[in-house]
């Protein structure tokens, strides 16, 4: 489905005015809302919404409405990303609907689940698939239209903003939607580039070693900027903003959003020696004593072992997945601002600087 040519889409930006880019909202209204205020977003800045709007998240619908009346303001240009491609499936044939009728009633959420509980159209009910994606189709005409009318890629002067990636060694529109798309671990492939890429998709933490961070990473020598900061995907995780203060610029900076209650550090501590971070993918997990709130655990790929909050593992199984997690004791100064993401028995579970990591002192 996704073997079409990308569609491109050229963007001038006029001199001074600076340039925000979001991927990965996910569906999470809120997040961007406070984003854009926290980032001051006006009619001065253009932004551009790098995919992946849609889906996992609760408001898949509301939040595709608030971006299309942004973009009839004339300064927000929005790309596909691999969770926004509903209207290509549309117009596939039926073999997908099977596959589509299984997404709606596993997950319960998303694009499609919003629309018809909106319409009063029960997904349970469905016999005749294609009878309701007509009806989808008539009843959210402008809806469809809209996520018609976006390209896979926006190009200006200097940058390329794609959803998840592209290759180096062909030119921006000799790629395919799905190689723009689908482009897992776009940083990890060695790739540079000429002008500077700036890609979701990939969530920055899945980077990281023994640590978790969540912002945006420049990687100057590949000129590649990652931009996913794990909004609704991690515990965690943050909606990022990258800021571009002007067409050419590499003065790149960013404003992150997350919802977690600020507190004040009142006692020092010193980083752990050792840390791990079990992630998405390789969270494998043989759990050797379980608790009540904490279990001990040992990560069955590297043997590490570390305390695990017991509502993080999937099963109560002895070998289990779990959420995303670290044993990292952040460094932390007096006066230090934390968010908290968890508060325990034990300690806090903060975000120190987009930083995740335990602080076992006394906040203010
Ligand atoms: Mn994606």
């Amino acid at each position: 489905m996704y073997e079409q040519a990308a569609r491109i889409q050229k963007l001038s930006v006029a001199p001074g005015r600076r340039i925000l880019a979001v991927s990965d909202i996910h569906g999470n209204l809120p997040y961007l809302r406070a984003l854009l205020e926290k980032a001051a977003f006006g009619t001065d800045d253009e932004l551009v919404i790098a995919g992946d709007f849609l889906e996992k998240g609760p408001e898949s619908l509301a939040t595709l409405r608030y971006l299309m009346a942004l973009a009839r303001q004339g300064n927000c240009h929005l790309l596909l990303g691999n969770c926004d491609h509903w209207n290509d499936v549309f117009h596939e044939h039926e073999d997908s609907d099977e596959q589509i009728v299984q997404y709606i009633l596993t997950k319960k959420r998303g694009l499609l689940w919003e629309m018809c509980n909106t319409a009063a159209l029960d997904p349970f009910e469905v016999d005749d698939f294609a009878a309701v994606k007509r009806r989808l189709r008539q009843l959210y005409a402008a809806e469809w239209d809209f996520l018609d009318s976006l390209p896979h890629a926006i190009e200006t002067e200097h940058y390329v903003f794609v959803h998840a990636g592209m290759r180096p060694d062909k030119p921006l529109r000799a790629h395919t939607a799905e190689e723009l798309m689908h482009c897992d671990a776009f940083l990890r492939r060695g790739w540079r580039f000429d002008k500077w890429v700036i890609a979701g998709h990939w969530p920055v933490m899945l980077y990281g070693r023994d640590t978790v961070c969540a912002n945006p990473i420049v990687d100057r020598d590949a000129r590649i900027i990652s931009i996913d900061g794990g909004c609704v995907l991690k515990d965690d995780g943050q909606l990022n903003a990258l800021l571009i203060p002007y067409e050419g610029s590499e003065d790149f900076g960013f404003v992150a959003y997350d919802p977690f209650p600020l507190r004040t550090v009142k006692t020092a501590q010193a980083a752990s020696e050792r840390s791990y971070y079990i992630r998405w993918g390789d969270s494998r997990v043989q759990v050797l004593q379980r608790g009540e709130e904490f279990s001990r655990c040992r990560h069955v790929r590297t043997g590490y072992e570390m305390d695990i909050l017991t509502r993080y593992l999937f099963t109560g199984e002895p070998i289990t997945d779990c959420n995303d997690c670290t044993d990292y004791v952040l460094p932390l100064e007096p006066g230090d601002a934390v968010s908290v993401v968890e508060e325990t028995s034990r300690g806090y579970f903060v975000k120190h600087k987009g930083v995740s990591g335990w602080y076992f002192g006394e906040l203010i």
